[in-house]
């Protein structure tokens, strides 16, 4: 038998094993995991190296409009880039239903921008922002059978937060459709009350944002959407959580047997509240501001517990990258100078895996297999695209990571290559590096050069999630 790709001497890991292998590429797919592969066209030497599954971040932001004249700093082309210059073999960005707008022409729009431009396969979630009769009853639908299986809902934004009625309803479609709903769980009108509090009391500054939107708050929100998923009987993903008390309201549900997945990231294991303090209170903190926002040590450890215990299901960046130093950017949001218009996101698409395997695997609080799951395996499986995606086996596309598990390396902007201009974690030491990148059996990166190139990369449909099918075969 001959091969494309032979990728010899590594060691190859998976979500349910360790094993000293070859691993052998015919056509973009793997067709052999063996002791022993000769006769491939190009060999390459993986000894001393780890081969994992090619990361899957199933939660980006890119080239997403974000209020008047706020754009993202990374198109398809950077995001991508950098994506998979960290490792990532496949990126899920939202394609955003905008208030009065048909849902179809927005995700027309994405895709426009997205086709021709990935350097690695992406596939797009929508935004529900606007769930009109014909939303619900004729687009969503379509569009859910055309591929577009999870889609995700806010329960805070002044332009995209649904009220209670409108997340039943929501969720209504979700369980008749099969498709996975994604939830913001933060409160609205907690957040615009405490927001208005502070302001009248003279706190403006980067630091308040996360005062203005507290874990209580995203407590609040997550037992809200659990109480109405459980009361329509429909399974729920819930994203970026960031600390304890939204935890234990996730772990509550699940031990009552009810299908309640959660997400978390770097963010809430790395950064807490005092990085958005910035120096002495100034707007270098803005750098740190996301929602939720990072909490404390504590929450932190509440974090590393729930990876531990299997609570969290998927780990993801939560990508979404504005500029600092920029018209458009967190400096000056719009001129003004609350900590309200500071735009609400931080990049991590590329430091998305070292951190967690350098805090997880390297410090001893993960295995590889855990570190595989939350990293790649898990997010094909929880947004259908398993089993061609997510692991090392015949069949599966060839998406794979060479990882030096001894590499030192300190996280720096002039490293990365995303469209922002500063890195949340500057001056982050790690253990652990992403070292080649291969897609569908093709170098896209290697020791930090891209070398793959836009249109390389695929929009793919997705098959319904099997935890969204309620009686779950997974
Ligand atoms: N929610 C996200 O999912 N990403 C960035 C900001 C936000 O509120
Ligand atoms: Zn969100
Ligand atoms: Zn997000």
């Amino acid at each position: 038998m001959d091969y494309d790709v032979a990728i010899r001497g590594g060691t190859v890991v998976t979500a349910s094993d360790t094993v000293r292998a070859d691993v052998g590429i015919r056509g973009g797919r793997i067709v052999a995991v063996a002791d022993v592969i000769d006769g491939a066209r190009q060999t390459i030497d993986a000894s001393g190296l780890l081969v994992l599954p090619g990361g899957i971040d199933s939660h980006v932001h890119i080239a997403q409009a974000s209020g008047p004249g706020i754009v993202m700093a990374d198109d398809f082309a950077s995001g991508t880039a950098s994506a998979a210059a960290g490792g990532n073999t496949t990126i899920m960005p939202f394609a955003m239903q905008q208030r009065g707008r048909g849902l179809r022409e927005c995700v027309e729009e994405y895709r426009e921008l997205a086709v021709g431009k990935c350097l690695i396969d992406t596939s797009f979630h929508l935004v529900i922002s606007d769930p009109t009769p014909t939303v619900l009853g004729q687009e969503l639908p379509a569009l859910v059978k055309a591929g577009y299986t999870s889609f995700k809902v806010f329960m805070t934004y002044d332009d995209l937060v649904l009220n209670d009625r409108q997340l039943l309803e929501v969720f209504a479609v979700a369980r008749r459709e099969q498709a996975l709903v994604m939830v913001h769980c933060e409160g609205y009108d907690s957040i615009k009350y405490l927001t208005e509090r502070l302001e009248a009391e003279g706190k403006t500054a980067p630091y308040y944002h996360g005062p203005s939107r507290p874990q209580i708050v995203e407590r609040e929100a997550a037992h809200r959407a659990i109480s109405h998923a459980e009361l329509l009987d429909v399974p729920l993903m819930i994203v970026h959580v960031s600390g304890r008390e939204a935890m234990e309201q996730i772990r509550w549900a699940q031990q009552r047997g009810l299908p309640v997945y959660a997400e978390t990231c770097p963010q809430y294991i790395t950064l807490t509240e005092d990085d958005m303090k910035g120096l002495n209170m100034d707007m270098t903190g803005a750098k740190y501001v996301c929602s939720p926002p990072p909490r404390d040590k504590e929450s932190q450890a509440s974090i590393w517990e729930g990876l531990q215990q299997g609570v969290f299901h998927t780990f993801s960046s939560d990508h979404c990258p504005f500029r600092y130093e920029a018209t458009d950017g967190k400096l000056n949001p719009r001129g003004r100078t609350s900590f309200r218009w500071v735009p609400n996101g931080i990049p991590g698409v590329e430091t998305r895996l070292p951190i967690l395997f350098s805090e997880g695997v390297s410090k001893g609080r993960i295995s590889l297999q855990q570190f595989v799951a939350l990293s790649s395996t898990n997010h094909a499986k929880m947004y259908g695209l398993y089993p061609r995606k997510g692991s090392i086996a015949p069949g599966f596309d060839a998406d794979i990571v060479l990882w030096d598990a001894k590499r030192r390396e300190t996280i720096t902007q002039s490293k990365l290559h995303h469209g922002s201009d500063y890195t949340p974690w500057e001056g982050f030491e790690v253990v652990g590096w992403p070292v080649m990148t291969m897609a569908k059996g093709k170098i896209v990166a290697e020791n930090g050069k891209i070398i793959g190139k836009p249109g390389d990369g695929a929009i793919l449909e997705r098959g319904l999630s099997p935890y969204a099918t309620r009686r779950a075969r997974h």
